[in-house]
C-alpha cells in the first residue's frame, strides 16, 4: 500500500471534566493534529507514518504505545533529553472547551532538517503537514519548511492544515510564514479565517482560495464547523452539508475532517465525495471523547451514512 507520511509534535491531552480550577478526574490521551491525521488513516487502512521527536519519558513511550496499537509506523521517530509536551483540556461544554499548552522547550519542538530528510529517504506516496509545526521553535520551522521544499522539488504531493494556533504565534507571525508552507501543496484545509492567513491578500474565503489556487495548490478545502464544507478547485466550487451528529467533544474534528476528505482523494474519489468523507469522519470525531479514539475502521465507514435512526 502507498504509504502516507505525516510529521508535527505529539503531545499528551490530559482532559477535564469541568473547570480545571475546581480539580478532579483527568483522562489521558495521545493527542497532536498531525498524529490524529495518521491514525485516522491506519484505521482506514493506509500504510500510514508519523514521524516527530519524543522525550525519552513515559509520556513519549505512552504515545509510541498508542501509535502501535494503531498500527501506525513510527520507524523514524527521535528521543530527545527534552520532555513530551502536555496539554490540559479543560472541557466546560460539548463545543466549548480550552487548551492550555505545557510545551515550552518540549522534545517535539526539536525536529530539525536533518529529521525531516531521515523521515523523508523512503517511498511516500503523500506527505501530510500542519501550521502547527513552524509555531513550535526555529529549527521546527525550518523543518517544516524543508518537508514542503523536499515535495515540490521531488514532485511527491503534500497537503496543509492551515491550523493557527493563537497561543504559539501571532496571525502577522502566520501570515509571513504559512504562504511559504503551503505554495504547491495538493491539497489545503482550514477555516476561512484560516485561509485568510495562508493567503494574506485574500480578504473572502473566495479570494484567498483564489490567491492560494494561483499560488499552485490544487485544492483549498474550508471547513465550516457545522455548516459543513465547501471546496475549491479552480473549476469547480463545492459544498457538503455536516453530518447530524449530537457533539460529545468537538476536538479532533478537524483533523478527522482532513483525514476523511485526504483518504477519499487518495481513494481516487471525486471532491464531493472527498468532502463528504470528511464530513462523515468529522461527525465520528464529534460524537466521541477523545480526538481520534471514535474514529471508524473502513469496514465502519456506513455506519452514520445510513442516516439516523437507520
Ligand atoms: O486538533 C486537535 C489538536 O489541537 C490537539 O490534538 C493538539 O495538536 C494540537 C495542538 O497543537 O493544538
Amino acid at each position: 500500500a502507498p504509504r502516507i507520511v505525516t510529521l508535527g509534535e505529539a503531545l499528551v491531552s490530559l482532559r477535564s471534566v469541568g473547570p480545571l480550577t475546581i480539580g478532579g478526574p483527568l483522562s489521558m490521551h495521545a493527542a497532536g493534529a498531525e498524529l490524529n491525521v495518521a491514525v485516522a488513516l491506519a484505521r482506514l487502512g493506509y500504510a500510514s507514518s508519523w514521524g516527530g521527536v519524543l522525550g525519552d519519558d513515559e509520556l513519549g513511550e505512552f504515545i509510541l504505545r498508542s501509535l502501535a496499537a494503531e498500527r501506525v509506523d513510527t520507524t523514524h521517530v527521535r528521543r530527545d533529553t527534552r520532555p513530551t509536551a502536555i496539554m490540559f483540556l479543560e472541557a466546560r461544554t460539548p463545543e466549548v472547551s480550552r487548551i492550555f499548552y505545557h510545551r515550552k522547550d518540549s522534545a517535539g519542538a526539536r525536529l530539525s532538517p536533518h529529521d525531516v530528510d531521515r523521515l523523508l529517504d523512503r517511498d511516500l506516496a503523500w506527505l501530510h503537514l500542519t501550521g502547527i509545526t513552524p509555531a513550535l521553535s526555529e529549527g521546527a520551522r525550518a523543518a517544516v519548511l524543508h518537508a514542503a521544499q523536499t515535495c515540490r522539488r521531488r514532485s511527491v504531493p503534500f497537503s496543509v492544515d492551515v491550523n493557527f494556533r493563537s497561543k504559539l504565534w501571532s496571525e502577522q507571525e502566520a501570515a509571513e510564514v504559512l504562504p511559504w508552507l503551503t505554495e504547491g501543496a495538493e491539497v489545503v484545509i482550514g477555516s476561512p479565517e484560516e485561509l485568510a492567513l495562508a493567503a494574506p491578500a485574500g480578504k473572502t474565503l473566495e479570494a484567498a482560495a483564489e490567491e492560494l489556487l494561483a499560488s499552485g495548490v490544487g485544492e483549498v478545502v474550508a471547513k465550516l464547523g457545522a455548516a459543513g464544507a465547501r471546496a475549491f478547485t479552480g473549476r469547480h466550487v463545492l459544498d457538503a452539508p455536516a453530518f447530524p451528529v449530537r457533539a460529545v467533544d468537538t476536538v479532533g474534528a478537524g483533523d478527522a475532517f482532513t483525514a476523511g476528505y485526504l483518504s477519499a482523494r487518495l481513494d481516487g474519489e471525486d471532491v464531493a465525495a472527498r468532502l463528504r468523507r470528511g464530513c462523515l469522519l468529522g461527525a465520528f470525531a464529534v460524537g466521541h471523547l477523545g480526538d481520534w479514539e471514535g474514529l471508524p475502521r473502513r469496514d465502519e465507514l456506513d455506519l452514520l451514512d445510513r442516516g439516523p435512526g437507520e
